[in-house]
């Protein structure tokens, strides 16, 4: 099934316009929080956003006055016999997989945080290429007030996006981070109105949609995998993905429109 075809699930609310695929979490009541439904929505969008070529780009949102409150509290606390849960069990089957879809994917991945987003919520987000935020926006590493650890990919971005300082003081003191703050820390590449945030997402999210799409897919292998590289180890995944971008359609598209003093029309590939 075509992303477009998608509309709404369950606990998800999925739309298409101009290259941007849009997942919006669909439970404004509880601000979005994430319960095993949601996650076998996300399976569900993920299938055919994965398999249809015509995204370019993804957004992520919340319904409602939220991004995401995390996982849902009500879910997963009496699961096992002696009413204590196996929550690792929890992150093997649901939020591990999700996290590595969501960073695997080959187009660029916006999260626009329209309010709060806490636990796994902030997570989701910071996991994402670029995040978006409205003013009112807070990110809260709510684990601490109930004796967890961050997961869904926290322990891993956080420090890589601020520093090993404030990730754990954010960690241990569960202090909600505004807008701004996030964006002073680089936590967020820009703050927008609230009244402005989805309009804003979509255009930059169309505009990077219009772009050389496979050129980016190999941007995000690249910094990737400098996590790990030293520098020379890494100039050669530049050389190595550099050599397949000098073969793309695109970059005959770019240097022929440059020479013609006209913007690049891009196709992706
Ligand atoms: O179980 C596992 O698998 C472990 C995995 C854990 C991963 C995690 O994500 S742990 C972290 C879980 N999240 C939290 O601890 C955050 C809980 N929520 C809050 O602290 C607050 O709701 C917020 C700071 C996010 C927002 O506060 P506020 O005052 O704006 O809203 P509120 O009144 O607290 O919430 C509104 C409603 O949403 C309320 O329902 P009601 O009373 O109107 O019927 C509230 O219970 C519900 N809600 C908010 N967050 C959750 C939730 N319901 C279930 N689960 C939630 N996470």
């Amino acid at each position: 099934m075509a992303f477009a075809d998608l509309g709404k699930l369950e606990t998800l609310l999925c739309s298409f316009s101009d290259g941007v695929a849009t997942i919006a979490l669909d439970r404004p009541d509880k601000l979005n929080a994430i319960c095993r439904q949601m996650h076998a929505d996300f399976r569900t969008a993920l299938d055919a956003l994965e398999a249809d070529s015509s995204v370019r780009c993804l957004v992520l949102t919340g319904e409602g006055r939220a991004f995401c409150s995390g996982q849902d509290l009500t879910e997963n606390l009496a699961s096992e016999a002696d009413g204590k849960p196996d929550l690792g069990q929890a992150l093997d089957r649901d939020y591990n997989p999700l996290v590595k879809r969501l960073t695997a994917l080959n187009i660029p991945v916006i999260a626009s945080v329209n309010g709060v987003a806490a636990g796994a919520g902030a997570n989701l987000a910071l996991i994402c290429d670029i995040i978006l935020a409205s003013e009112s926006a807070v990110f809260v590493e709510a684990f601490c007030r109930i004796s967890l650890i961050p997961d869904a990919g926290g322990t891993w971005v956080l420090p890589r996006l601020v520093g090993r300082q404030r990730a754990l003081a954010m960690m241990m003191t569960g202090d909600a981070i505004d807008a701004r703050t996030a964006k002073d820390w680089g936590m967020v590449w820009a703050v927008h109105p609230d009244a402005d945030l989805a309009a804003q997402a979509q255009g930059f999210a169309a505009k990077l949609a219009a772009g050389p799409t496979a050129a980016f897919a190999r941007m995000k292998q690249a910094v990737d995998a400098a996590w790990d590289n030293t520098l020379p180890e890494q100039l050669a995944v530049e050389r190595d993905l550099q050599a397949e971008c000098g073969r793309l359609d695109d970059f005959i598209e770019g240097v022929t429109a440059f020479g013609e003093k006209r913007p690049a029309k891009f196709r992706g590939r």
